[in-house]
């Protein structure tokens, strides 16, 4: 491309009126400097801005009172969550098959974040694709996908006539996910699910900002974007009209959970039951705080009788972290949240314009790499709990940390959180289930840091094992595929 002529090299004058209504006009500080192509990619670049939307949100985050103070937290009273300890065996077996009878009709879509970058993991793929280390050698993608299978089997074995149950999976990716993830997907052959039960769609993104709210430029053409968190996913559902096809398939309730927790029971029916029961627009699973410091929200009530939110940890201090209820001598502030949630369809139609009203994100102070080097900058986030307040019929349903929640969040090496700690937290869940269906396991090494893998396509959360185990030795480690 040739060098701009003299006229070309004045600023877009209506861009330039455009940028300086919401103070970024520095955005064009090196028109002139810039060759013809960067000046394209530079338009391209600031055009695709919603310019008003960007900066209600950045008013309301950086500068609103801050409707999420916590001087008024209050600790959710126990009475408000299905504990285990009042959960009795009738109870699981109706929510069991009540949920598995939904499943059969269709009325349950699941849905997958996806959009995080694996930073702290250390690696530049898709955390999806990573694998734990299992005797299997199995990606979280990969043990997502067969619980699906399994659930599905589950359903279509519950029917009078065994019919075919196929249940969708919405996967939200980022610009920073996307391609990767589709790809392994496409090249794993969905895992044995159909290619049309799978639908990929992309979060959105929002500029990087300073601390005085200004558009942090990477490249002398190019604003540095970040995705908008995890919260992202309200907005994303429906500008991909996923929530449509949600509606189109006969869909009623939407399962949400991470993509980095290697024991997540995806499609759970009990889960689903009990929320049927319960008429509730929203809930979430909850395990007791493991220790003061742990890197899980916390539920919390903002004021007397006021709405269920929860304090992420980053935004939750020392003094409330650790403080002590003198009655029970546990946590204060106990209930976890492990991001496990589920949405009625009605409820996820109805939030996005509540979210988009209130525009408040979360401050995510963040170093920035930009034409100045690396800078101290800011990166607007929602998080997927923010729906929360909103909901007049929010369930909270406690589960068992072992038997649900092994987080894949740090490199192997670090403390806690990392691909070893949920392998073992998997492995010495699955050889309990294969001890109580009969096995006997025998091992070289101590039993706790090995085990014994339970393929998902076999079973789901124990069942479906004494045949295949009564009476029979394995030696650890090892794996008892699906067939
Ligand atoms: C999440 C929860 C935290 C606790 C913890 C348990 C949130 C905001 N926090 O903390 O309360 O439950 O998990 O391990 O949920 N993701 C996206 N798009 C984004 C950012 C994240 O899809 O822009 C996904 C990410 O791929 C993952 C999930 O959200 O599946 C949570 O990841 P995270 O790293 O944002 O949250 P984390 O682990 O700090």
């Amino acid at each position: 491309m040739g060098e701009p002529t003299d006229e070309e090299s004045v600023q877009p004058q209506d861009l330039l009126e455009r940028l300086k209504d919401y103070g970024q006009e520095h955005c064009l500080d090196f028109w002139k400097d810039l060759s013809t192509e960067e000046r394209g990619l530079l338009l391209k670049n600031l055009e695709i801005l919603d310019l008003p939307r960007i900066d209600r949100i950045i008013k309301k985050s950086l500068y609103a009172q801050d409707l999420r103070s916590l001087s008024s937290i209050e600790p959710v009273p126990d009475a408000n969550i299905s504990t285990l300890e009042h959960r009795t065996l009738e109870q699981r077996e109706k929510w069991w098959n009540s949920g598995l009878k939904a499943i059969a009709d269709g009325k349950l879509a699941v849905l997958l974040l996806s959009g995080g970058q694996g930073t702290r993991l250390g690696s530049s793929d898709p955390k999806g694709c990573f694998s734990i280390g299992l005797p299997s050698g199995k990606s979280l993608f990969q043990l997502q996908a067969e619980r699906i299978l399994r659930v599905q089997t589950l359903a279509s074995l519950s029917t009078s006539n065994g019919r075919k149950v196929q249940i969708a999976w919405y996967i939200m990716t980022s610009p920073f996910t996307s391609e990767a993830t589709q790809q392994f997907f496409e090249r794993h052959k969905y895992f044995g699910l159909e290619q049309e039960q799978v639908t990929f769609f992309e979060q959105g993104t929002l500029p990087c900002i300073s601390k005085q709210g200004k558009f942090i430029l990477e490249t002398p053409f190019q604003v540095s974007r970040a995705p908008d968190g995890n919260g992202g996913v309200y907005a994303a559902l429906k500008v991909s009209n996923c929530l449509d096809d949600m509606a189109t398939r006969g869909i009623k309730y939407v399962d949400c959970f991470s993509v980095d927790n290697a024991m997540v029971r995806v499609a759970d029916p009990l889960f689903l039951g009990y929320v049927m029961e319960r008429g509730a627009s929203c809930a979430a699973k909850v395990v007791k705080k493991a220790f003061p410091q742990e890197r899980v929200g916390v539920f919390a009530r903002r004021g007397k009788g006021g709405p269920l939110a929860v304090v992420e940890y980053s935004e939750l201090d020392h003094s409330l972290s650790h403080a002590i209820n003198q009655e029970t001598g546990r946590l204060r502030f106990n209930w976890s949240n492990v991001c496990l949630h589920l949405f009625s369809l009605e409820f996820l139609n109805d939030i996005t314009e509540d979210l988009e009203r209130d525009s408040m994100y979360h401050i995510a102070e963040k170093k920035i790499s930009s034409i100045e080097g690396t800078v101290d900058g800011i990166k607007l986030e929602q998080f997927v709990f923010d729906v929360f307040p909103y909901s007049s019929s929010l369930a909270l349903f406690e589960v068992l940390r072992e038997e649900e929640f092994a987080p894949v969040k740090n490199a192997s090496g670090a403390t806690s959180d990392t691909p070893d700690t949920a392998r073992l937290l998997l492995l010495n869940l699955h050889t309990r289930w294969v001890v109580a269906a009969g096995g006997f396991v025998t091992h070289s090494i101590p039993l706790h840091l090995t085990g014994i893998e339970v393929s998902p396509l076999r079973s789901y959360a124990g069942e479906n094992l004494a045949d295949v185990c009564r009476n029979r030795t394995f030696h650890a480690p090892c794996e008892i595929r699906a067939s």
